[in-house]
């Protein structure tokens, strides 16, 4: 038996995830050809991974191929407590809801782990490290598991490169079908998402300072453009802060850009992004929100010591008063502002991220026990086997070589 907010949620709950099935052909492509063979009959998951209707799907397709799933959040405030409710009625062993402490939040992932899993699932390493660090009891059953985000993939490397991990893990978000949609425009557009639901601010016209320039912070700098902003990038990376430039935004130094900032949103993976010498310094009424993994990107803590008193003027949405009068927002307590103030990335993009689950817990089922405990790349084919299923949902085609191409491709004998 799990534990949840409110079990009389489920019908909501289970509208959300009818319509997330609408906008996941690729999943529900899946699905459907190994629930009728039960490919993971008998495999034991744990997973810890937003709660909302999209991860929904993926549990339920785990379910239909035969395995037995236990659930949690892998974020304190993501859980859509309507969905939890309904994956709760349909049988599945989940322990989450909105508003969680940090010990509820631990606890609820021990209590996922208590299934005795042989896969693991996670988003961010919280499980993955609570298996290594404070439940090794199950290390001896667990065969793999697979990484979804940026974030828990760097913790993984760390943990491998430290010759720390104990089973293999697969890196989903590397795969090309994740990072280069969901990161970029389920990120671009979710998080934006989030900022516009918890302010409903007017982007035009304002100057919108994006951290980082990676995935999610090109999709974050176009998707702000695309709303009439001027966007101006953050970077500490000389490379990527050329790019941003070379695709005419701002580049600038913090320093420089929290004095001119009316929208803040940090996506770089690290921490101390915004801090109090940069709050010193912004305009009154400026916004602060983190599309990162962890809370730790804007310096919630710096901003509860400058501060005055603070009251929460909108859900999601803390006004700040600093002793000068000045008052800054922090959306969604400096936590990921898509998946706390929204509902996450849309479901077409997740579609092809939880296929790449799919398919690496499918791999892993198989072959995990072979593998040495290290970081594993999504192989190309199955990147371009997800590519091809999206590509035919939508109704697309594409050429294909000749043979006398494939041919010139891979000789060297013809040239000028
Ligand atoms: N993430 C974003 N939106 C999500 C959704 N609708 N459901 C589940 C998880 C969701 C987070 C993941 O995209 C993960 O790839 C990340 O954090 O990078």
């Amino acid at each position: 038996m799990g534990k949840i907010r409110d079990p009389s949620l489920a019908d909501s709950g289970r509208k959300k995830i009818e319509w997330a099935e609408s906008r996941m052909p690729v999943l529900m492509r899946l699905r459907k050809s190994h629930s009728w063979e039960k490919t993971l009959s008998g495999v034991r998951i744990a997973g810890c991974l937003h709660v909302t209707k999209e991860t929904a799907v993926l549990v339920e397709t785990f379910k239909a191929a035969g395995a037995e799933v236990s659930w949690c959040g892998c974020n304190p405030l993501s859980t859509q407590d309507d969905v939890a409710a309904a994956l709760d009625a349909a049988g599945v062993e989940i322990f989450a809801w909105r508003g969680l402490s940090p010990e509820e939040y631990y606890w609820c992932i021990e209590q996922t782990l208590k299934i005795g899993p042989k896969l693991t699932l996670d988003d961010g390493a919280d499980l993955i490290f609570t298996v290594h660090t404070k439940h090794p009891e199950y290390l001896s059953h667990i065969e793999g598991g697979t990484e979804e985000t940026t974030t828990g993939i760097h913790r993984i490397r760390s943990m491998a490169k430290e010759g720390k991990l104990r089973y293999p893990i697969v890196a989903v978000n590397d795969a090309e079908t994740k990072s280069d949609f969901d990161n970029v425009y389920g990120t671009g557009q979710s998080a934006i998402d989030g900022v516009i639901r918890a302010t409903n601010v007017l982007f035009a016209g304002k100057n919108v300072v994006i951290s980082g320039f990676g995935h999610c912070g090109r999709g974050l700098a176009s998707r702000a453009r695309g709303l009439g902003a001027n966007v101006i990038v953050t970077e500490v990376d000389p490379i990527k802060a050329l790019k941003a430039r070379m695709e005419g935004f701002e580049v600038m130094k913090m320093s420089e850009a929290s004095r001119i900032g009316d929208i803040f949103i940090s996506a770089t993976g690290c921490k101390d992004v915004i801090t109090k010498d940069h709050f010193a310094v912004m305009k009154d009424g400026a916004i602060l929100a983190n599309a990162g993994h962890f809370n730790v990107e804007v310096s919630v803590s710096d901003l509860e010591n400058i501060a005055r008193r603070s009251r929460e003027i909108r859900p999601d949405n803390r006004e700040y008063t600093l002793q000068d009068g000045r008052r800054l927002y922090l959306l969604a307590e400096g936590r990921l502002v898509n998946l706390a103030a929204a509902e996450g990335h849309p479901s077409e993009v997740m579609d092809m991220s939880f296929a790449n689950q799919f398919l690496s817990i499918l791999r892993l089922a198989k072959e995990g026990k072979n593998l040495r405990p290290d970081v594993y790349e999504i192989p190309r084919s199955q990147d371009e086997q997800v590519a091809r299923l999206k590509l035919e949902s939508m109704g697309i085609s594409i050429d294909e070589l000749t043979k006398e191409q494939q041919h010139y491709l891979s000789s060297w004998e013809e040239g000028t």
